[in-house]
């Protein structure tokens, strides 16, 4: 993959792995590591030998924030002129399973990368929060939004104002990460779980994630007619036939994301 000086990647057996790699700076997210970051997964997104993507950082950082040196002279016209936002709500667009281990310090925009991962499993010493609100900004990737969805108005409305980081024992019990493990099989246990999850047909993970997401936003009767939909999509795949046919023949399945 191309010469990237912001991030790390490399594919092994159909996972893909990303690593963030600004470690003097707890990984503190630059305009060129937000770039090279969607180039790298738009990549592995277009490409057949690539099943899901493990998104990490160090054991100190997953990311601590976005680069507070590179925005502190910024003013709001800079940043609608430079439309960073583009970047990152391209992030959004990629349709193969994600999944974030997340080691250390995880906070502001890095908390807002992390959330843009579809599964995470984090370490117990992992920290999470958005500290924003001591630098006299708020997040703006995200944040707000997808904290609420996910633990409640109350809930966001206090960690986002008192800007205090939870653990990841915390996180985890407000629905914010999948999985709490020790420090030392984070990277490992995703790595198990995006292995696991690429045997599985990827025309089926690809809409499921789809029907997920849109499910957010959808009262239950949209989301469930955009669900038939997709369900009935996937009868016209091969790996439909191919999944249902091995089940009656007793063998694994081999798909091929057709
Ligand atoms: N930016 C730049 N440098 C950072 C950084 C950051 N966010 N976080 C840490 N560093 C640097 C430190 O300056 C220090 O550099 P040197 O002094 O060694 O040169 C080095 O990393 C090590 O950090 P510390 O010495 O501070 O390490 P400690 O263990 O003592 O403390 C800490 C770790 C994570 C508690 C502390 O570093 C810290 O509070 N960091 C800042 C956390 C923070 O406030 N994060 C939120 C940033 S605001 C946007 C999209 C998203 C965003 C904005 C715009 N657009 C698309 C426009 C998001 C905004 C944010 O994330």
């Amino acid at each position: 993959m191309s010469n990237f000086t912001t991030i790390t990647s490399k594919v092994e057996e159909g996972i893909a792995l990303i690593e963030l790699n600004r470690p003097k700076v707890l990984n503190a997210i630059n305009r060129s590591m937000v770039s090279e970051l969607l180039s790298a997964f738009e990549q592995y997104d277009r490409d057949d030998q690539v099943k899901a993507i493990v998104l990490t950082g160090n054991d100190r950082a997953f990311a601590a924030g976005a680069d507070i040196d590179e925005m502190m002279n910024d003013d709001a016209i800079t940043l609608e002129l430079l439309n960073q936002f583009k970047d990152w709500d391209q992030l959004h667009t990629i349709k193969k399973p994600v999944i974030g281990a997340v080691s250390g310090f995880c906070f502001g925009g890095g908390f807002e990368l992390a959330l843009c991962c579809d599964i995470l499993f984090a370490s117990e010493k992992a920290q999470f929060g958005f500290p924003e609100v001591k630098l006299g900004v708020m997040p703006g990737a995200g944040g707000t939004v997808k904290l609420t969805k996910l633990m409640g108005q109350k809930k966001a409305l206090e960690w986002l104002w008192l800007g205090e980081s939870m653990t990841a024992k915390e996180a985890h019990q407000y629905g914010v990460i999948n999985r709490v493990v020790a420090p030392e099989l984070v990277l490992e246990e995703a790595m198990k779980f995006a292995r696991t999850i690429a045997s599985k047909a990827p025309l089926s993970l690809r809409l499921i994630k789809e029907t997920v997401y849109k499910a957010v936003d959808d009262s239950v009767l949209d989301g469930m007619q955009f669900e038939r939909k997709n369900f009935y999509l996937l009868f016209s795949s091969e790996d439909q036939k191919e999944g249902m046919k091995a089940f009656a023949e007793k063998r694994r399945a081999n798909f091929k994301g057709k």
